[in-house]
């Protein structure tokens, strides 16, 4: 729907008592990145990756405000993680419980409670969620995971294509829209959603040598071989050594990887290849054809081969990451340049983390630290102490009703998380949860083949139940930060493993899991 035309839906007629007040409401910006794992944001500390590659302009985001130092998701898969921060529920609540699922986009969200206060509301950039956008004034989505060269963008209108990279273009779009689109007569809510670093990590032409010079600390779990640990760790295929291919690890250069049309491997370098354009594709057979000539004529195997196939994965993953950082750095100086900056609350977040060789993997899914988290940080302007730090467990189920406090609109009292106001204000409330409740629903036969599994976390103890295959494990975070030994079968822990159990009902009945 175009500005003129919501002007006359009755939602903003009857939001209009509250227009008066609404020019000093601060708009609302959500920066949303796929699968940015927290490791890889050098405000978040040092880690084996930030050694090496700093994120400036997301760190200009802590200087200013709050880093979430435990902040986690509730189910570690894209479209779940969209549906929780859209309704403030849990996915057995809203419905979308695994990727491929369509989201109802009938119930409430917070969008459309914003919108109906008298807000602006803009989604831009990754969506999938199946069924179109609700709640917003104006949307421009990718179809489903998106592309990153020449990427196809679907409005209201249908879809089209445009040229360029898929970073560049949906912050294009958002300052676009800022810019040109809004009415500067009401805050506004923007949500700009990037696909970048997804699978399979294709960086912009004028990155693909970032990083050629230097080399990436392995992590201290890259060659883990998951003794300690119950089947689920065992039977997984998200396996740097394994769960690769030639697109993934960019070993293809121009000419399709294999014979078969129909295979994979194929298909999947036709989706990605193919949309080039001759300059891109050139920069991007300049920068990996010696690369990969090198490789072939080292012919690494065993430990050696991994330790490549390691290299060259986080190396393309942070190409990525250093374009959406510069990106972040295009929004932030326009917020500074146009004067908004002081009248807008900036949050960086990102779907789930995700494994950057921790354990030998990559993806996201399982309950362990690396992908249970998620990176959160932002300011509101006046309000937000700079450069501070809240340790409090926070959850994605948090942001729906954060927002709607932002906005002064109450919450419905169906959300199921806690407004994160108090604690970007600075403050330390004495009430606050001290455990997470998280589900993977997805089936062990999707890819990956992560076993479902549900689970609670509290400062120091993890308790994790398999649900089909029936295992249980149990982790001292403060013993085993790595989570390298189950010790549920230790009778040491056993009245850990009782009180775990316990607390973990008590999440089941109070999130409405279970009765
Ligand atoms: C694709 C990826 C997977 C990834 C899922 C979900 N394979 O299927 O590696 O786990 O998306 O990602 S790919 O070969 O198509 O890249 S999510 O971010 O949407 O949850
Ligand atoms: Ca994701």
């Amino acid at each position: 729907m175009n500005r003129r035309s919501f002007l006359a839906t009755s939602a903003v007629a009857a939001a209009l008592p509250a227009l008066g007040k609404s020019a000093k409401r601060p708009n609302i910006l959500w920066i949303y990145c796929d699968d940015h794992s927290h490791n890889a944001i050098s405000a978040y500390g040092e880690s084996h990756i930030t050694r090496i590659a700093k994120t400036p302009n997301i760190d200009r985001i802590a200087q200013k405000g709050t880093v979430f130092q435990n902040s986690f998701v509730t189910n570690s898969i894209c479209g779940p993680c969209r549906a929780v921060i859209l309704t403030g529920k849990h996915s057995h609540i809203n419905g979308f419980k695994a990727n491929g699922n369509r989201f109802n986009g009938d119930q409430q969200t917070f969008p459309k409670l914003l919108q109906k206060a008298g807000y602006e509301t803009v989604v831009i950039g990754k969506w999938h969620l199946k069924s179109e956008p609700q709640g917003f004034n104006n949307w421009e989505i990718l179809p489903g995971q998106g592309h990153y060269y020449n990427p196809d963008f679907i409005t209201e209108k249908g879809t089209h294509q445009e040229t360029g990279y898929v970073t560049d273009l949906i912050t294009d779009k958002g300052l676009d829209w800022i810019k040109n689109e809004r009415d500067p007569d009401k805050p506004f809510m923007m949500m700009l959603q990037h696909k970048a670093p997804h699978r399979e990590w294709s960086p912009p032409a004028n990155k693909l040598s970032l990083y050629d010079d230097v080399d990436f600390p392995e992590p201290p779990t890259l060659f883990d071989d998951y003794e300690g640990r119950g089947s689920p760790a065992h039977t997984q295929d998200m396996m740097i050594k394994s769960s690769m291919d030639l697109t993934d690890l960019k070993l293809h250069d121009s000419t399709p990887p294999n014979d078969d049309p129909e295979s994979r491997e194929c298909k999947r370098w036709k989706e990605i290849y193919m949309r080039t354009n001759p300059g891109q594709r050139n920069a991007w057979d300049a920068a990996y054809q010696p690369k990969n000539k090198a490789f072939r004529e080292a012919n690494p195997d065993g430990r050696d081969l991994i330790r490549w196939k390691y290299q060259r994965y986080v190396k393309d993953y942070m190409r990525c990451i250093s374009s959406v950082d510069d990106n972040v750095g295009r929004v932030l100086d326009f917020l500074e340049e146009s004067g908004l900056a002081e009248n807008t609350v900036v949050m960086y977040s990102s779907d789930q983390s995700f494994y950057l060789g921790e354990h030998g993997w990559f993806d996201k899914r399982f309950m362990y630290e690396e992908s249970v988290r998620t990176p959160l940080l932002g300011y509101w302007p006046g309000q937000t102490p700079a450069g501070s730090n809240s340790e409090a467990m926070v959850q994605n189920l948090d942001m729906a009703q954060t927002f709607l406090d932002i906005a002064g609109v109450p919450e419905p009292g169906d959300m199921q998380g806690q407004s994160l106001v108090p604690l970007l204000k600075g403050e330390s409330p004495k009430k606050w949860r001290t455990s997470i409740y998280y589900q993977y629903h997805q089936i062990a036969k999707s890819i990956h083949h992560v076993q479902p599994h549900y689970g609670v976390r509290t400062d120091r103890y993890k308790l994790i139940h398999f649900n089909d295959v029936d295992e249980w494990e149990l982790y001292d975070l403060e013993k085993d930060p790595h989570e390298l030994k189950s010790e549920y079968a230790n009778p040491e822990y056993a009245k850990t493993v009782r009180k775990m159990k316990a607390e973990l009902k008590r999440l089941r009945r109070e999130y409405r899991v279970e009765a």
